[in-house]
């Protein structure tokens, strides 16, 4: 697959998608109610809130999701005694959208979110209320630990020099951040406005349009590499693996991938210490399981599927330490834990690392089809638990649920007023996300690369679109239509779970409908 066209095509598709909707945004829009204005709000004692955002973790990829060669025990305890959500999605299939929407609760489109590059600025535009700038008016210390890929600065970032705008200038107080992902440059730690461990007489340089620096790649040195790459990943190599983009200095601000877990889950626990007398926001946002897949050897092995299933064992053990924290310093009964994971599984994502090999019978995917960067299910469709022994309803839920809800949730959780404007995709579910209503969202959105897909009641329709660009893969190539575009697919959930079987022909009215519906959501503002 050819991801330079693929992401082409999704450009197109939003740019028309776009400019539909600043067409139709000059009309008056009827607002909408939000959905569930009434939740209780019993539970207004400010708990800690810290989201585990997993990164390309599918639905069956932990045990008690049915994962098959791996056990999650920590995880498996926060389902036990938590919600269980059985029909959960992220906003879309891959991750600069998904963490797009999760911190605005607006829909990654309207902002043509693509999959940043490391050097991209920052996406979110300072002064936009976001999640974290909601829980610090409301009186929350407020921090980011992890994976970022939300962009940094404004376009011509100095790694040597101070990096802003980032978190800092959008809701966050803390900031400790893997920049983009683990397969871009710069590989290197971000602590608040600076890269860690800079020494200036050895300057960092960036560069994604040609080689910069006198570092290896993996196209002039394949024989440097501890696993092959494609050609995408080929660029500078760090730590034996070849990433995309190329990195010159800094030779001593390089990340080892082995050491993720003690480095971040270090800055984790010391966030929650010092912030253990007030309430606090922790957005722990994990670079695993995506690629390249480097665990630390002390979890070699404790999978039976190699790099992949070790990487979500040493997720489980990120989150275990978490946990233990909460629990040693007795704050652990008014925490609100979310754990999910910010788009569906993969397999292979540009690394020859035995993921496919070794899967075994494991179905990273559950009972779904698709998975990352696909319209079916499995994009979206996360495993996702609420953990939070005064206040929720233990209890597995088949709710349907977004991750764009959790901004209106929280917010009125905590009282606090979401203005015109802000937050306009995300509704009011918090009885919903508490396990003590079963009702959820009357339609979902989901967005994946090429098109857009609407789940309403049991149906699930997605978007025709132009399969000329290489996108076929995203919604299979049988259903192309004169080799060119896809044609509309429609699958009818509650007898076919696993989208095998295209009904859009059967149903030419329902089609219409859910398409009209479909646009109208896309170019329509709430608020
Ligand atoms: C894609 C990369 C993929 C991964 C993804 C981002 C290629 C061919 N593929 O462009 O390896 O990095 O971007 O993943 O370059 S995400 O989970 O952060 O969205
Ligand atoms: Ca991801």
């Amino acid at each position: 697959m050819n991801t330079d066209t693929q992401l082409t095509g999704l450009r197109s598709l939003l740019v028309l998608a776009v400019s539909i909707f600043s067409i139709l945004a000059l009309a008056a829009c009827e607002p909408e109610a939000n959905e569930s204005e009434d939740s209780e709000s019993a539970d207004n004692d400010m708990p800690n809130i810290v989201i585990f955002y997993v990164d390309d973790l599918g639905y069956g990829d932990v045990g008690s999701y049915g994962a098959i060669g791996i056990e999650t025990p920590n995880i498996d305890r926060l389902a036990a005694g938590g919600v269980r959500f059985t029909d959960a999605h992220s906003t879309a299939a891959t991750c600069t959208p998904s963490r797009y929407s999760l911190l605005t609760g607006k829909h990654g489109f309207r902002l043509e979110a693509d999959i940043l590059d490391g050097d991209a600025p920052l996406l979110i535009r300072p002064g936009t209320p976001t999640l974290p700038s909601m829980l610090k008016d409301a009186g929350y210390a407020t921090g980011v630990v992890g994976k970022w890929h939300l962009g940094l600065g404004n376009g011509d970032v100095d790694w040597n020099g101070d990096i802003s705008p980032g978190p800092l200038d959008i809701g966050f107080d803390y900031a400790f951040l893997l920049p983009a992902t683990g397969d871009r440059v710069p590989t290197v730690y971000v602590e608040n406005r600076e890269v860690v461990d800079l020494d200036p007489s050895d300057p960092i340089a960036i560069s994604y349009s040609g080689k910069v620096g006198e570092r290896p790649t993996g196209y002039e040195d394949p024989d440097l590499l501890r696993f092959a790459a494609d050609l995408q990943h080929s660029d500078t190599i760090v730590n034996g693996v070849s990433r995309i983009g190329h990195m010159g200095g800094g030779e001593s601000t390089l990340w080892v991938d082995e050491e993720f877990p003690e480095v971040f889950t270090a800055k984790a626990v010391q966030f929650i210490r010092q912030n253990q007398n007030q309430p606090f926001f922790l957005f722990r946002s994990f670079h695993d399981i995506h690629v390249p897949r480097l665990p630390h050897p002390r979890f070699e092995g404790a999978s039976t599927m190699g790099p992949r299933g070790d990487a979500i064992a040493q997720v489980d053990w990120m989150v275990g330490e978490v946990v233990a924290e909460l629990e040693t310093l007795g704050i652990a009964d008014n925490t609100l834990l979310i754990f999910t994971s910010d788009n569906g599984p993969v397999l292979d994502d540009g690394y020859t690392d035995q993921s496919v090999t070794l899967l075994g019978k494991h179905k990273p995917w559950g009972l779904f089809r698709g998975g990352k960067y696909s319209a079916y299910e499995a994009g979206t469709r996360v495993p996702t638990i609420v953990y939070w022994p005064s206040s929720v309803r233990t209890t597995v839920s088949d709710a349907l649920v977004s991750q764009i809800d959790l901004y209106a949730s929280l917010a009125a959780l905590l009282q606090q007023k979401v203005s015109d404007g802000e937050a306009i995709d995300s509704r009011n579910q918090l009885d919903v996300w508490l396990g003590r209503n079963e009702t959820g969202r009357e339609y979902l959105l989901e967005e994946s690369v090429g098109t857009l897909s609407l789940r309403k009641g049991g149906w699930k329709y997605i978007l025709p679109f132009d399969g000329r660009s290489g996108l076929e893969w995203v919604a299979d190539d049988k259903d192309i239509e004169g080799g060119f575009v896809m044609a509309p697919q429609l699958f009818d959930l509650d007898s076919d779970i696993g989208e095998q079987i295209n009904v859009a022909v059967q149903h030419p009215e329902l089609v219409s409908e859910l398409d009209v519906e479909a646009r109208r959501i896309v170019t329509e503002t709430y608020r």
